[in-house]
């Protein structure tokens, strides 16, 4: 074996190709027969939205005024009158936060429109704003379309407002609102029926409590057949009476389940269990949306300022959405004046190079992957064309991210995989890192911190490897969803994406098995990363309000300092922590970029004195352009993570400011 090895790596990089291109082919070829749907299927609107991958809500109301999540519906209209409302702006931080479209309130419970509906006084119309000439759902639209981002609605089909609320008119009020949004506003992707429904409210001054029946109050059949008719290529969301065709994930903590089927039934109730892991066996497709804010209300309120998701939450939310099959609908939420806050913008923003820097650089580039093909007849699973896939590196190589991926548009098929590491001659089991700690919180009985940091503590390269048995039992204790074959790795159902986080393994070869499967897996990819360390325990991590900058570490030992435009730079100061040696940085190397991936070295050198004196440090050079400062500590006078207690850059003023 380790001379097949051997000859096998040492075939030229030409030879190689060749063989990758006869393996690819032979993969497709052994396809061809699998490709009939297996069980249900995404349609094109479906197919379409799961690759937006990533979406932003935006909740602005009167709520923003009155320092609300919820209004009562008889707040005064005399409050809506931002002095700088932008969504263009808005449409901006979306995008450069990797935001593929916008889903907006246009109406929330309160019942306040934010365009001048003419079924209703409740609206923009009779605020002072714009002399109740405006409309913010065009203005986002419009922004929306020249950003070339998607738009999108949020009708709430409670109104706190309105009179005729819970009996037969206001539905009738409900439909010509909406046949307003869905023909004066240009595509809509989405329309999101919010599932809050009945309660107290000011009803049109009764100020009483009206409950209705959700399940046919709405009458949504009629509903959704003008949104087909009106807008076919929309997709609708509805939590909790008929079904739309996408679903809630049965939390807005910002994670779904790793066991993630994109199906449901079609009738009947759905459960909580349903909502967060899907049905294995339903009957009907339809896919998880993960929602979720960037603060801890929908709203915006001052006293969360100090709140913002850090980077390292952010980055787990993405691998508990987008990795776990689903979707990511993070919120931003509008502050009084009309503009998306900075500390949550510079976070998206920070949120997105960080995603790029993990995925950047696929490390089966330079591998050789192999198909495992299942002899027919045998194994648990006969039907199975590919049994998973070996990836042999050219050499001992880093790494602790998979991704892999099935063309859903035959189904979703693969129930349960593995995932093993070969590190020294012996294969070792890799877990999804990120389940075995939600287990272990729920072990401990602790589920008050949300769900983990995401990503802090996996750089050690050993811990959290399991014993090497390959004993893959069915750990669904503490989960209880009673709908999934979860295996004691959390490798369980894969669909859009699936993406295994796990302690860094130095490996010469990783191993995919699919344990089970509903019909012949078809795996469109399979990837593996090396992501840099995540240093959640920095407070705040991400902006220095001050200065109009941003910063994040990439690593333990390396700061990123970045603008959004380009900046001329002259110095670099850094004042080490005050009261410990830990992090302090002794030795440094300095470096400009424009554009993330070309790097000029300003400086190098040593802090002099440093430890004993810890005073702020300067680094001239002579003036460089650059949007990006990446500043590297070489060396550490104590402890493995660099540290600071303040930072400055000097730059020449920009002349066109
Ligand atoms: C919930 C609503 O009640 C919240 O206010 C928010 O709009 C959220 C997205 O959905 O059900």
């Amino acid at each position: 074996m380790t001379a097949i090895r051997t000859f096998i790596l040492s075939f030229s990089k030409t030879l190689r190709q060749f063989f990758l291109l006869v393996i690819g082919y032979w993969l497709l070829a052994s396809h061809a027969g699998a490709q009939t749907p297996c069980g249900p299927t995404p349609t094109e609107n479906q197919l379409r939205w799961q690759d937006m991958e990533m979406y932003a809500f935006i909740h602005y109301s009167m709520n923003t005024y009155t320092d609300q999540e919820w209004g009562f519906g008889n707040e005064d209209l005399q409050l809506f009158n931002p002095s700088d409302l932008d969504c263009r702006q808005w449409a901006r931080v979306c995008k450069q936060a990797g935001m593929r479209g916008i889903i907006f309130t246009a109406k929330h419970h309160c019942g306040f429109c934010m365009w001048p509906s003419a079924y209703t006084e409740y609206s923009v119309k009779n605020t002072p704003w714009k002399n109740g000439k405006g409309d913010v759902v065009r203005e986002l639209a419009d922004a929306c379309r020249e950003e070339g981002l998607k738009f999108a609605v949020y009708l709430s089909p409670w109104d706190r407002n309105h009179a005729e609320y819970g009996r037969p008119a206001y539905v009738t009020y409900f439909r010509n609102q909406l046949r307003e949004l869905l023909t004066n506003y240009g595509d809509i992707f989405e329309v999101w029926f919010d599932g809050a429904n009945g309660g107290d409210g000011w009803y049109g001054g009764a100020n009483e409590t009206r409950k209705i029946d959700r399940t046919t109050y709405y009458e949504w059949p009629e509903t959704y057949k003008m949104i087909r008719e009106l807008q076919p290529k929309c997709l609708i969301w509805n939590d909790g009476s008929d079904r739309g065709d996408l679903r809630w994930v049965g939390t807005e903590a910002g994670n779904v389940g790793e066991t993630n089927w994109s199906l449901l039934n079609h009738d009947g109730e759905v459960t909580w269990p349903m909502l967060h892991y899907g049905l294995e066996d339903g009957d009907s497709w339809v896919p998880g949306e993960t929602n979720t804010s960037i603060r801890p209300g929908w709203f915006y309120h001052e006293t969360e300022n100090e709140h913002v998701k850090s980077l390292s939450k952010l980055m787990d939310t993405y691998y508990k959405s987008v990795g776990r099959n689903s979707t990511l609908l993070l919120n931003f939420p509008i502050a009084p004046n009309g503009r998306i806050h900075p500390t949550d913008s510079l976070r998206g923003i920070a949120f997105k190079k960080m995603i790029d820097e993990v995925f950047k650089n696929d490390l089966t580039k330079t591998a050789l992957i192999c198909p495992m093909p299942l002899p027919k007849g045998q194994g648990a699973v006969p039907t199975v064309h590919e049994k998973g896939r070996l990836i042999e590196f050219l050499k001992p190589t880093e790494f602790n991210r998979f991704v892999v991926e099935e063309d859903i548009r035959y189904g979703q098929r693969v129930k349960k995989f593995s995932l093993e590491a070969e590190v020294n001659g012996q294969w070792v089991p890799l877990k999804d890192e990120l389940v075995e700690r939600l287990r272990e919180r729920l072990r401990v009985g602790d589920g008050t911190s949300g769900m983990g940091d995401g990503t802090s503590g996996m750089g050690d390269g050993t811990s959290g490897m399991g014993d090497g048995t390959s004993g893959m039992g069915d750990g669904t204790s503490g989960m209880g969803d009673g709908t999934s074959g979860m295996n004691g790795y959390g490798l369980t159902t894969i669909g859009h994406r699936r993406i295994i986080c796990f302690p860094t393994v130095k490996a010469t070869r990783l191993r995919f098995t699919i344990l089970d499967a509903k019909c012949p897996p078809i795996i469109k990819r399979t990837s593996v990363y090396l992501a840099p360390d995540l240093t959640a325990d920095i407070p705040d991590s991400g902006e220095k309000r001050s200065s109009n900058l941003h910063y994040f570490f990439s690593s333990p030992r390396q700061m990123m300092i970045d603008w959004d435009t380009e900046q001329t730079l002259t110095a670099f100061s850094y004042l080490p922590p005050q009261t410990t040696r830990e992090g302090v940085v002794t030795h440094y190397t300095l470096w400009a970029s424009t554009d993330w991936t070309n790097w000029t070295k300003l400086a190098q050198g040593e802090f002099s004195n440093i430890v004993n004196n810890p005073i702020w440090q300067t680094i001239k050079f002579p003036a460089v352009n650059a949007k990006i400062l990446r500043f590297d500590a070489d060396r550490l006078a104590e402890g493995n993570r660099m540290s600071f207690d303040d930072f400055e850059v000097n730059h020449l003023a920009n002349p066109e400011k």
